[in-house]
């Protein structure tokens, strides 16, 4: 029989699909020993057929004990003849436990093939990637490259001569403690492709870190700890290779970053100099000189000196980098001569959707500043050139002026993140206006990530990385303001004022406005206006940040229709790159996605159409109608982003999934606003009624002195 150790201790959103695994094994000769600490509770969050198998075992364990401890508590507890560790986030293909077995050939221990995912998936191999069981000898180590126990299946005789067991004490690396003892004592592994593992790449490294996503402070102390004890047995040079090699990749990838920052050398230099100390010269000797150089300092030198040499070290890399990476030359700058400079106490700089345009928040921010508060200098981050009211100075986004000012003023008002290259200084304030309501998933909030060039783990990081840079948030409404302290992890100031950028939809002059804005388009004046506004699509892109847009709305047919009597303005995203042919439309659409400022249209247009973009929590201030054109609904909810409210019940419009429903609703306004109202009424309490009109003044208030 074979013993599947499962330790399940907070995975219980994912131990479904691995018992589910379990289950469906073609060798149904098994054990599996769930550990938790408290088995009621589990065993009302699993499936109930999982009970009813007497095959699966629910051991209760203490509180609070790490994963390694569990697993020994398990080890105890095994009444069969093999041993297999599973952990209760991942799953196995359905003929693993047959594979292994069946290819251990007489041997102690056998390995199968792991895998990683980021989703739950029944895919196995296609035939033609099969191949037979291989078997490792000499480099049977480099199994254990992940330092961990997963998919070998073990004989408990072998576990019980060697008296095999996890670390306790350490949250990570306690694996290392069971199978480099285990691969000492074996002289080959058998290796099964056939036998697959799938590994889940967890996605929330902030709140639920997986193991390996635990803090560095925590992982270097367990990677020290468990390093010296197990060099004090005797070792063979393959697992002297594998220990010492994980050791100094460490430093390699952690610990440079985290020795930036001098006062880490102090607190941490004694303690890595004396594990350091016992890497083995000849393993050394195969790394990279650079690494070498850092090493034999750290075994050899005082803690002043390895200090000096690391701060050379850190310079000379960051020059490297301004001759190799795009804007690295003035990164440099900004860091080593800007940084330097005294911050400038009366001076603000502004950035709307990454110098794309003047607008939304910070646009109305500025405009309160230039009437009521004189004494500050103004910036704008501009890419295109451009006479802003007031002459503030205005710098293209990553021009060496731009770093210059963001180096040195003591403001920053943004409504969308900073690049990674900003660096926050001591006593600068950071106002973040956000840019919308949230409708989608928000950061901390999303599952799995469908933007080029990253994933859930690495987004949120770098996410957060951010958020802890800001002073100030602004919340434009109750609902809005909960969302964004979960899901930013934002604990400092949130300015709960409604937005300034909705200000403009408050005002008197309205229609002189209104005039003003069709003039400025040369729009006709005898026609109503329909804006359409979708928002982009994560899965749609040509490269990192420009995305694709197919135009399903069906133009011609609305002109055909409507073209008496309605005009439509199209706009687009502002990281939507397509263009789009109106070749025939001429006097009926017109591209406004250039248009600086998004409220202006609301202002100028008597209906929106859009899909799943914020827009309509702003328009909403307006109670004209709204119409959701939401052809792809099921995609962008399920695989997308999902989101926060429900789409059928709570909208303020109706859900169109076809040309011909939009066609009917336009046709049929008037009955839609009747159908809509009470829903309208709702919606508008809910989100819309933070906005009086005074949301610049507040903010300007609470962040600027006079
Ligand atoms: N926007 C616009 N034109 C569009 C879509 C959006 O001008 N066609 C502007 C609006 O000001 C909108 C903002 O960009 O409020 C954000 O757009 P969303 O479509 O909502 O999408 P996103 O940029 O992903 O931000 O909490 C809000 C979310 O983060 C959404």
């Amino acid at each position: 029989m074979i013993s599947i150790i499962i330790p399940a201790e907070k995975n219980e959103n994912y131990i479904d699909r691995a018992l589910e695994s379990v289950a469906d094994q073609t060798y149904a000769d098994f054990e599996a020993l769930i550990l938790h600490s408290n088995t009621d509770a589990l065993k009302r969050a699993v499936g109930q057929k999982f009970i009813k198998d007497a095959r699966f075992r629910f051991i209760e364990t203490p509180k609070d004990i790490t994963a390694g401890a569990a697993r020994n508590i398990g080890l105890e507890a095994v009444t069969g003849e093999y041993v297999y560790f599973l952990d209760s986030d991942d799953y196995i293909s359905s003929d693993a436990l047959q594979m292994l077995i069946e290819n251990m050939d007489g041997h102690p221990i056998v390995r199968g093939r792991m895998r990683r995912t980021e989703h739950d998936s029944s895919e196995i191999e296609s035939a033609a990637e099969k191949r037979r069981t291989t078997i490792f000898h000499r480099n049977r180590y480099n199994l254990v490259r992940n330092h961990s126990a997963l998919h070998f299946l073990i004989k408990k005789d072998l576990i019980d001569r060697l008296d095999l067991k996890f670390a306790e004490a350490e949250q990570t690396y306690s694996d290392l403690m069971f199978v480099i003892p285990m691969l000492e004592a074996v002289e080959v592994v058998p290796f099964v492709y056939e036998a697959l593992y799938f590994r889940r790449r967890r996605n929330d490294p902030i709140t639920h870190p997986s193991l390996r996503q635990m803090p560095i402070e925590q992982r270097m102390h367990d990677m020290f700890a468990i390093y010296n004890r197990l060099k004090q047995s005797r070792l063979s040079f393959e697992a002297e290779t594998l220990l010492d090699t994980l050791l100094l990749n460490f430093y390699r990838k952690h610990l440079i970053v985290k020795f930036k920052n001098k006062d880490e050398i102090d607190v941490h230099f004694e303690g890595l100099q004396e594990t350091i100390r016992k890497v083995n010269p000849s393993v050394l000797k195969t790394k990279d000189k650079v690494l070498q150089l850092d090493v034999r300092t750290i075994q050899s030198r005082s803690r002043r000196t390895f200090k000096r040499l690391s701060r050379v070290r850190d310079v000379l890399r960051d020059a490297k980098r301004g001759f190799t990476k795009r804007n690295g030359r003035k990164e440099f700058i900004y860091k080593y001569s800007y940084m330097k400079k005294p911050l400038m106490d009366d001076l603000v700089i502004f950035e709307s959707f990454q110098g794309k345009s003047y607008s939304d928040s910070p646009k109305y921010i500025y405009q309160q500043m230039l009437k009521s508060r004189s004494g500050y200098n103004h910036v704008w981050v501009l890419n295109k050139k451009q006479k802003l009211p007031g002459d503030p100075v205005t710098v293209k986004r990553f021009s060496l002026k731009y770093y210059y000012y963001m180096a040195r003023a003591k403001y920053i008002v943004s409504n969308v993140r900073m690049p990674n290259s900003y660096i926050k200084r001591a006593g600068q304030k950071y106002l973040q206006t956000w840019h919308g309501t949230p409708l989608k998933r928000l950061a901390g909030d999303m599952d799995d990530v469908h933007m080029p060039g990253t994933n859930a783990a690495k987004y949120k990081k770098n996410f957060s990385k951010e958020t802890d840079k800001w002073d100030y948030l602004i919340a434009p409404n109750a609902y809005s303001s909960a969302i964004f302290k979960r899901a930013f992890w934002f604990t400092n100031t949130m300015l709960e004022t409604g937005y300034p950028r909705n200000d403009i939809l408050m005002t008197d002059d309205n229609p002189v406005i209104i005039q003003d804005i069709k003039e400025k388009l040369g729009l006709p004046k005898d026609k109503k206006v329909i804006l359409y506004a979708p928002t982009w699509r994560d899965d749609e892109y040509y490269k990192v940040g420009q995305y694709k847009f197919s135009m399903q709305l069906d133009l011609e047919r609305l002109k055909e229709k409507f073209g008496d009597e309605y005009i439509i303005l199209l706009r687009m995203h502002y990281v939507v790159a397509s263009k789009m042919d109106l070749t025939g439309l001429e006097g009926f659409a017109y591209d406004v996605s250039k248009y600086d400022d998004v409220s202006e249209l609301y202002l100028a247009s008597d209906m929106l159409i859009t899909d799943y973009s914020s827009v309509f929590f702003d328009y909403a201030n307006l109670r004209r109608p709204v119409l959701f054109f939401t052809y792809d609904i099921e995609k962008y909810r399920e695989q997308l982003r999902g989101f926060y409210i429900d789409m059928e019940t709570e909208l303020p419009g109706p859900l169109l999934m076809t040309n011909g429903a939009v066609v009917d609703a336009i046709e049929n306004i008037g009955e839609i606003e009747e159908e809509y109202q009470e829903r309208y009424d709702a919606f508008y309490d809910r989100f819309c009624s933070w906005d009086d009109g005074r949301a610049s003044e507040k903010v300007v208030d609470a962040v600027f002195e006079e």
